[in-house]
């Protein structure tokens, strides 16, 4: 139909973006990083959120493109943070399971990284907790585990809304844990969410896994987090997603 048409268009032309969300540290309350999200700036209907294009995508068998573009996108906005002299460690993309599945992704991500002269740790690959079953596609293992050996960080999108066995995501060499935003609403002041997000922090810390609350709405949900060990934190209450243009004041006037 239509919108696949034009979305598949959209991806050639260049309209579909990476916008940038905001990664804070609680300790230093510095930058730690943004995830890239994409977004479909259309002439007309203006800008066209990823739920109503994602699945047009993927009918039309362009999520890889997609993540290819993103990945562009987001090596190019390093290379000009690390030329303004602003310091962004790394920059998460997400990717979908069946993008996940692709056998020439590590050698394409890697060429990507040489080709921009940046070393692999500057890209953190967001893949969902949902792929991390018991009986995990064994390329999409494979891959996951390449990318984190190549040095990639690894993170595990929307943790507590699916079903991530610890054994797979230990041995998927995960780095961080996302706490899905379902958790951290109201986390200042309703004891369920604290004791849920206390129990998740206590099983990260045993596991060595870093820790990054999504969703973080208010002064007072930050303010929890850190006191509880929550290592990095994102969400309305510190950033929105931006476009690039937007992220270098962004980041000086917060530092
Ligand atoms: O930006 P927003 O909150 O509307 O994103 C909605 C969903 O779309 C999120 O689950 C996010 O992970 C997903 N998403 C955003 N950008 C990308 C992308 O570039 N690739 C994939 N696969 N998913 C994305
Ligand atoms: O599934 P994933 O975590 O990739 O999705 C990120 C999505 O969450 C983005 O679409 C982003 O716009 C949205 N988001 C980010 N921060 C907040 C927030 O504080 N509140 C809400 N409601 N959504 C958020
Ligand atoms: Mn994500
Ligand atoms: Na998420």
């Amino acid at each position: 139909d239509n919108l696949l048409e034009d979305a598949a268009s959209a991806l050639q032309n260049g309209m579909i973006q990476a916008w940038f969300q905001p990664q804070i540290c609680t300790d230093t309350g510095r930058v730690s990083g943004f995830e890239a999200l994409a977004r479909w700036c259309h002439p007309v209907k203006g800008m066209i959120p990823p739920s109503a294009f994602l699945p047009a995508l993927e009918q039309a068998g362009l999520l890889q493109k997609l993540s290819q573009v993103m990945v562009q996108q987001a090596l190019t906005a390093i290379k000009s943070w690390d030329a303004a002299g602003l310091k962004v460690p790394s920059v998460g993309v997400n990717f979908a399971t069946d993008e996940l599945r692709d056998p020439a992704l590590v050698n394409r991500i890697r060429w990507e990284l040489d080709r921009f002269g940046l070393t692999p740790d500057r890209l953190t690959v967001e893949v969902l907790e949902t792929v991390m079953t018991d009986q995990p596609d064994e390329v999409v293992a494979r891959n996951i585990t390449a990318l984190g050996e190549m040095g990639c960080h690894i993170d595990l999108d929307d943790f507590g809304t699916g079903h991530a066995s610890i054994a797979s995501v230990r041995r998927f060499r995960v780095s961080r844990i996302k706490i899905d935003r379902s958790f951290v609403t109201k986390a200042d002041h309703d004891p369920e969410q604290q004791k849920m997000i206390a129990a998740i922090l206590t099983m990260a810390e045993r596991l060595d896994l870093k820790t990054l609350a999504e969703g973080v709405e208010t002064a007072g949900e930050h303010a929890f987090l850190a006191q509880l060990g929550c290592d990095h934190v994102q969400g309305f209450g510190i950033g929105r997603p931006m476009p690039f243009d937007q992220t270098l004041d962004w980041v000086i006037n917060h530092e």
